[in-house]
C-alpha cells in the first residue's frame, strides 16, 4: 500500500476571501503531495510497515525503525496533520454541537477559548500547529513543532491550525494574527463536531 494525497472536497477557491486560492492550491498539490512522497520514499526501506496507516505509525513512532523514524516523523506527521486540516475548513458555518458544550464549559465561553487557541497560535515561535486535542477526557490547547503530531502524545486531534508561512504568506505575508482570525471564519465547524465524537468512541 502506498499513501495517497487525498482529494479536497471544495474548490480552492471555496474559502475565499479567508484563504486565498493560490496558497490552497500550492499547499495542497505541493506540500501536502511532497509529503506523501517522502512517506512513501521512506516506507519502501520497511515493506513490513507499508500496510499501517499514517495514524498507526504516528502513535507509534518508537517502535519505528530508527533509520526512518524522523522521515515518518516528519512526513508521516505532514500527511497526517494536512488530511485532518482540509476537513476543517469550511466558510461560515456556526459553532454548536457537542464540541460547543465541551469548548464552553472548559473555557468559561467560546470568546475566552477563541483567544486562548489564537494567542497560543500566534506566539508559537518558527513552523508548527497549534491543536485543540482531547486527552484523558479533556480538552486541552496545545501547540507542535514542525509535523510533529499530537497522536505521538497520545493525544487526539478535534482542531488544527497549520501556522507555516507556508499556509498564509502569500496572502497575510507576516502578518499571522490576521491569518488566524481569518480561520476563525473558515473552520467547519461539523468536521469539529465529527472528530469529538471519534475521540469520544
Ligand atoms: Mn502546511
Amino acid at each position: 500500500m502506498t499513501h495517497k494525497l487525498p482529494e479536497l472536497q471544495y474548490a480552492y477557491n471555496a474559502l475565499e476571501p479567508y484563504i486565498d486560492a493560490q496558497t490552497m492550491e500550492i499547499h495542497h498539490t505541493k506540500h501536502h503531495q511532497t509529503y506523501v512522497d517522502k512517506l512513501n520514499t521512506a516506507l519502501e526501506k520497511h515493506g513490513d510497515l507499508q500496510n499501517k496507516s499514517v495514524e498507526d505509525l504516528l502513535r507509534n513512532l518508537d517502535t519505528i525503525p530508527e533509520d526512518i523514524r524522523t522521515a515518518v516523523r516528519n512526513h508521516g506527521g505532514g500527511h497526517f496533520n494536512h488530511s485532518f486540516f482540509w476537513p476543517l475548513l469550511r466558510k461560515e458555518t456556526a459553532v454548536g454541537g457537542d464540541v460547543a458544550d465541551a469548548i464552553n464549559s472548559t473555557f468559561g465561553d467560546f470568546e475566552k477559548f477563541k483567544q486562548q487557541f489564537s494567542n497560543t497560535a500566534a506566539l508559537l515561535f518558527g513552523s508548527g500547529w497549534a491543536w485543540l486535542v482531547w486527552h484523558n477526557g479533556e480538552l486541552q490547547i496545545m501547540t507542535t513543532a514542525n509535523q510533529d503530531s499530537p497522536l505521538s502524545q497520545g493525544k487526539t486531534p478535534i482542531l488544527g491550525l497549520d501556522v507555516w508561512e507556508h499556509a498564509y504568506y502569500l496572502k497575510y505575508q507576516n502578518r499571522r494574527p490576521d491569518y488566524i482570525n481569518a480561520f476563525f471564519e473558515a473552520i467547519n465547524w461539523d468536521t469539529v463536531n465529527e472528530y469529538f465524537k471519534a475521540a469520544n468512541r
